[in-house]
Parts: structure tokens; C-alpha cells; sequence
């Protein structure tokens, strides 16, 4: 259940195979790393307003202790992790593609795997196995958000090498995914100039919780009325520590600065021995 808009989380996939506490919450049960939980029923009733805060701190401490798991998994293994969040067709994919071709083009030294977060299809995931890369597709059904226990298990089922970096593109939407941390090292906004520079003063969550904000497709800004350095003074009004780079995923401009952004997480992300 969201904590935001109160939207279930009934019908998850992960790889095509339904969650497993999705069809009779309230049981326990244990996951590949041995430990056991279990899933307490949260539909059929509509708790009152204090019971209904009650319930969103409870959703988000279990969310947080998955996260907390997940983020120690990630780094034993020295796996930088980014949770890419913005609004659909921001161009997401198309950047994810893009940044595994540009890796293999580079040698391939870098790996990157990638965890696809949608309420149906699995069309994201096929985008990128196209592109040479693992994916596991995770479908939300009606829920409007990924979180670290479905992340979690994803993460068993994904091949990722040590000291590689892993992406996850989140449900697109600009509220929920905010809330959630998935025990990623950081959440990537991002924004593509199409949707205007005043996105980050609507919805400022997302931006407060992102390390760093990608401004999209500036390929198209000839043909815009899009004020960049606006955009960019919205953002750091909500988030003053905010990192911000413009590219256009499609002509492939400010790739470089992206892949370097990139190639500096894995570095002290790094296990080393
Ligand atoms: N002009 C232009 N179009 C782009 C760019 N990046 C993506 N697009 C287009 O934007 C549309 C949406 O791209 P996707 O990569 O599917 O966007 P997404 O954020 O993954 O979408 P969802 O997963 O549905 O939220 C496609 O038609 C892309 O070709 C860009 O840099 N410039
Ligand atoms: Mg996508
Ligand atoms: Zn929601
Ligand atoms: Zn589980």
C-alpha cells in the first residue's frame, strides 16, 4: 500500500512470477539469505486517521529495514546502486540503453544490470537485454512505486558482478517513489525539458531526495520555452546540495559528464581487498 495515494500493492511481479505474499498476506515466510518475515495483511479495511498514520510509519520502518538490508548487500559487494525516479517518458530507458551501449563502447569494463519498475509490461526490460545488459522486470500491478522488498528479491534473481554498478528505473511518478528508499546510493532525478522548469517547486519531494537531477532530452530546447537556468534555481531551492547535469539522451550530448558521474560512484563504491 502506498503511503501517499493509498494505492494497493496486491498484484506484484518480480521476473514474471508473482511476490510471494501477495495472495495471502499475513503469512511468513523465508528468503534466499535464510532470514524469515513476515507480511502483515494490509488490505480489506479502511483504517481512520490515526490509524491511518500509524499504518504509514509501520509501511515505511519495514520498508526502511528491507532498504537497510539491501544497502549492506550492495556494499559488500561494491555495487553502486541508483534509483532513477522522475515522471513517464521523461526518457529514462532511452538513457539507460544509451549509457550500457557508451559502457560497452568503452570496453565493457565497466558491468551494469538493471532492475525495471512498471505496473505492467515488461517492454523496459526487453529494451535492455537488447542493449547487452541483465534485467529483471518487476511489474507493481496498481502500486505506483517500487520498494526494497521487491528490490530485494530482484536482487536475487539478478547475475551482478562485484564493483559493477546497478540501475534501477523506478514507476514513473514525480509523488511516491519519493518516499521509499530502496538502499540505492542515491535517487537521479530526471527531468526532461518538455515537462517545465517549475516541476521541482510542484513536486519538491522527489527533488529534496535526489542527489543528483538530470535535465533530458536539450536537444529539444530549440523549440521550447524552457528557461534552464530556471529550472535549475527551483531545484536548488528545494535541495541546495543538488547535483545537476543537461543532456539529451538521444543525440547523446553530456553523455560524458553522465558516464564520469557514474565511473566516480563505482570508484568509492569499490570493495577493495
Ligand atoms: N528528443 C528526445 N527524445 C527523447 C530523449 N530521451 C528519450 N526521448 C523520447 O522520449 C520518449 C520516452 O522515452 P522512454 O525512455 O521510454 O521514457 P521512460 O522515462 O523510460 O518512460 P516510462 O518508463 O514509461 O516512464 C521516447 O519516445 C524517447 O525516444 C531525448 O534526449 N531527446
Ligand atoms: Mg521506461
Ligand atoms: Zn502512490
Ligand atoms: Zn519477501
Amino acid at each position: 500500500m502506498c503511503t501517499t495515494c493509498g494505492c494497493g500493492e496486491g498484484e506484484t511481479r518480480v521476473a514474471g512470477q508473482p511476490l510471494h505474499d501477495q495472495d495471502h498476506p499475513g503469512h511468513t515466510h523465508t528468503h534466499a539469505d535464510g532470514t524469515t518475515h513476515s507480511h502483515a495483511p494490509s488490505h480489506g479495511y479502511t483504517p481512520g486517521a490515526g490509524r491511518r498514520v500509524k499504518l504509514e510509519q509501520d509501511i515505511l520502518a519495514r520498508n526502511n529495514a528491507y532498504a537497510a538490508k539491501n544497502r549492506a548487500w550492495l556494499a559488500a559487494r561494491g555495487i553502486f546502486a541508483l534509483n532513477l525516479v522522475s515522471s513517464p517518458g521523461s526518457g529514462k530507458t532511452t538513457l539507460l540503453v544509451k549509457t550500457i551501449e557508451a559502457l560497452h563502447a568503452a570496453g565493457g569494463e565497466l558491468a551494469v544490470a538493471v532492475i525495471e519498475g512498471d505496473q505492467q509490461t515488461s517492454n523496459d526490460a526487453e529494451r535492455i537485454h537488447a542493449a547487452g545488459a541483465p534485467a529483471i522486470q518487476i511489474n507493481t500491478g496498481k502500486g505506483c512505486h517500487l520498494d526494497a522488498h521487491m528490490v530485494g528479491h530482484a536482487l536475487e534473481k539478478l547475475p551482478l558482478d562485484g564493483n559493477s554498478v546497478l540501475m534501477i528505473e523506478n514507476v514513473g511518478n514525480l509523488v511516491c517513489p519519493a518516499a521509499f528508499d530502496l538502499g540505492e546510493a542515491g535517487k537521479v532525478v530526471i527531468l526532461s525539458v518538455t515537462e517545465g522548469e517549475d516541476k521541482p517547486l510542484k513536486y519538491p519531494d522527489m527533488f529534496r531526495a535526489a542527489r543528483l537531477m538530470l535535465l533530458n532530452k536539450c536537444d529539444l530546447l530549440p523549440y521550447l520555452q524552457f528557461d534552464t537556468e530556471q529550472a535549475i534555481a527551483h531545484a536548488r531551492r528545494v535541495n541546495p546540495h543538488i547535483e545537476v547535469l543537461q543532456l539529451s539522451a538521444t543525440s547523446g550530448a553530456g553523455m560524458a559528464d553522465w558516464l564520469a558521474w557514474i565511473r566516480q560512484g563505482v570508484m568509492a563504491a569499490q570493495v577493495r581487498d
